[in-house]
């Protein structure tokens, strides 16, 4: 067994150090969340959709249940769905199922295993539809795979992943979308605006699983960057911030102590935080002003019976 000190350097995942380096110098310490999805992280995250208190999905699903046929009458005939941050793709055969006429599917995530045994379950599901799966990261510029290039598009972004990103990339995605070769429409859905208790407990859940999935970060940091994080010396602290209408996820150190990423020592005092994701929450008048700032408009607006959730149709 080798341990981070004698591990050679080529074992190491060097974005994933870089991007970790740079954030924990930072004052406040931040981590990436895209870190969060590895395979234990997506398994994390698939288990939190389905706690009692992680109302968005059942939420989401309820709306593209009951307004299915009118969702998918959103996409021409032959044309593709362009999925981003598909993970297990739950709730895409919500759509799928209403959607025969579609010409192609392509998920795009983050996580290439959890991907690729995705896709190969849809395949059996779906024998008539084609489906190309991307491995990419939606913070950066993303390109589409050559054999949907000539058909129409619709991209789909559920979840209200939208939320996670800082507001410039989110601008910056909503623009390179608008800008792909046959887009016609975009379905996005948000989560709203509610009162504090209901949006803290849907992220520091009774059973801990959220604590599990933020707090896996460091694992993983642990295990690919060579870092000796002690984790049962962070606490997970999630707080609803109300200027910026998001709710923050942070890792907090309980006590004075020094932690080993490759080379480099970082300082934590006692309380410290290291934040790792944000949930940004939107009114119609909010996601208008996103949206419209980067080339479309909300064309019609799908929300559940308790108003917790929206789906939004954009066009350009
Ligand atoms: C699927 C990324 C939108 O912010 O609600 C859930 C991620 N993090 N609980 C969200 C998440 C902690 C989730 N997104």
């Amino acid at each position: 067994m080798e341990d981070a000190a004698t591990r050679p350097a080529a074992d190491l995942n060097r974005p994933l150090l870089e991007d970790a380096l740079a954030g924990l110098s930072a004052a406040p310490k931040t981590l990436s969340p895209k870190w969060l999805y590895d395979v234990n992280g997506s398994a994390l995250f698939e288990q939190i959709t389905g706690l009692p208190e992680y109302y968005p999905t059942r939420a989401e699903a309820s709306i593209l249940r009951d307004r299915a046929a009118t969702l998918v009458g959103f996409v021409p005939p032959g044309g593709a769905l362009v999925e981003l941050g598909s993970g297990a793709s739950v709730k895409t055969q919500l759509l799928l199922d209403a959607g025969r006429h579609f010409g192609a599917y392509v998920p795009i995530d983050i996580s290439a295993e959890f991907l690729a045994s995705t896709a190969a379950g849809l395949a059996l599901r779906y024998p008539d539809l084609h489906i190309a799966p991307v491995t990419g990261d939606f913070s950066g510029p993303l390109s589409l795979p050559d054999t949907v290039i000539g058909l129409p598009k619709t991209a789909f972004f559920p979840g209200s992943t939208i939320g996670n990103l800082p507001p410039a990339t989110a601008q910056a995605l909503l623009r390179n979308i608008r800008g792909w070769p046959g887009i016609e429409g975009f379905l996005l859905g948000v989560d709203l605006v509610k009162d504090t208790a209901t949006l803290v407990a849907a992220y520091d859940d009774a059973q801990g699983v959220t604590a599990r999935f933020i707090g896996n970060i460091l694992a993983r940091l642990n295990a690919e960057a060579g870092a000796d994080f002690d984790l049962a010396s962070f606490d997970y602290r999630a707080s609803w911030n109300a200027d910026l209408a998001r709710i923050d996820m942070a890792l907090v150190s309980t006590r004075a102590q020094t932690v080993t990423l490759a080379d480099t020592r970082i300082a934590f005092d006692a309380g410290e935080a290291i934040h790792v994701s944000a949930s940004r929450k939107f009114t119609r008048q909010s996601l208008a002003r996103l949206v419209e700032a980067a080339g479309w408009r909300i064309g019609d607006w799908f929300t559940d019976a308790d108003d917790l959730f929206a789906v939004a149709w954009l066009t350009p």
